[in-house]
């Protein structure tokens, strides 16, 4: 390695040092987390629905220009945990706030500062104490004209924030001035990955994550927070990727559901992942999805464990 010095790649001169650090994008549920870091890295790395608690761990997103390197944990919604699964998901968002550099709170400009905001703005000011924080109101193309000023009045009355900003991650609308002023507060010092890394997910997990995103689209009530994916196999046989993936409910009868009538809908499920994944990969795809049943599963530590969810490690920085 290069101890962080300017290195030369392909003839070109390639920056491996400059503002450089761990940003962690948290808040409560459904705010537009993993929208952001998608629209960011200009890549799908987080799954994404209109559904609460869609994301269930820390995903690892990098962003790299000739100004700086971002890392950023997108992270699962802070809310009031009901069961296990729960409790993981909210402790894996609240370790980023002690590993991290620089942290952005991002609510729902379209809700206005709710109980879960307060809880989520708590903790951070809490946990995250001596840290920037970034207070940001994100879906600014459904607002008002003079809506956003006073969402922006609102946030910034909820705590000690280095800087406010209104943006939308889904048109693009202010990014650029949410990583300037992130870039304006890393410290100066070598990247943690290089440039043309997006993110340090095994392809495994991303592909499993796919088939939850459509779960998380196509089925409703308890179905999509009972469900776990987990890819078994990965074979690429003659130019086809060959996925063997297991889809884990918590009860026979939600996997009556997942499969639906006459496997309608897991068919459904399959087809949309499995479209989704070659678009991504560039290679077609076999998709093999089977549903079992894991009894209470997101109450039980060791079935947390089985299907990956593992307590946050101390550190986030290498
Ligand atoms: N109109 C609009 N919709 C947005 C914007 N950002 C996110 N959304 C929508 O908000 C919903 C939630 O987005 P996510 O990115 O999954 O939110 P999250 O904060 O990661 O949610 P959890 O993972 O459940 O905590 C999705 O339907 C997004 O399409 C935005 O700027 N504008
Ligand atoms: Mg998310």
């Amino acid at each position: 390695m290069d101890n962080g010095q300017n290195r030369a790649m392909e003839g070109s001169l390639i920056l491996t040092q400059g503002p450089s650090g761990f940003v962690s994008l948290v808040g409560k549920p459904n705010v537009g987390k993993s929208t952001l870091l998608n629209s960011i890295l200009g890549e799908k790395v987080a799954i994404v629905s209109h559904k609460p608690q869609t994301t269930r761990n820390r995903i690892l997103g990098v962003y790299t220009s000739s100004r700086g390197q971002i890392v950023f944990l997108d992270t699962p919604g802070i809310h009031h945990p009901t069961h296990k699964l729960n409790e993981y998901m909210v402790e894996v968002a609240l370790a980023t706030l002690q590993e991290v550099d620089t942290i952005v709170l991002i609510t729902d400009g379209t809700r206005g500062i709710t109980q879960e905001d307060r809880l989520a703005l708590e903790r951070v000011f809490s946990l995250g104490k001596e840290r920037p924080v970034i207070g940001v109101v994100n879906k600014i193309d459904l607002l008002k004209p003079g809506e956003k000023e006073r969402r922006l009045q609102e946030l910034e009355n909820q705590g000690p924030f280095t800087r406010v900003l209104a943006l939308s991650a889904l048109t693009g609308e202010g990014e650029d001035i949410l990583l300037d002023t992130l870039l304006s507060l890393l410290p100066i010092g070598p990247y943690y990955y290089p440039p043309d890394m997006i993110t340090d997910q095994p392809e495994e997990f991303w592909i499993a994550e796919i088939i939850r995103e459509k779960i998380f689209l196509f089925t409703h009530q308890e179905i999509p927070y009972s469900t776990a994916v987990v890819v078994e196999d990965i074979k690429e046989k003659e130019e086809i990727l060959v996925v063997e993936a297991i889809v884990y409910v918590e009860r026979s009868s939600q996997k009556g559901i997942i499969i639906g009538h006459k496997g309608q809908m897991l068919k459904k499920i399959g087809e949309a992942a499995r479209e989704e994944m070659e678009r991504f990969l560039g290679i077609k795809v076999y998709l093999n999805l089977w549903v079992k049943v894991k009894e209470k599963w997101r109450k039980k530590e060791g079935a947390l464990r089985e299907l990956g969810y593992r307590r946050p490690q101390k550190r986030a920085k290498g």
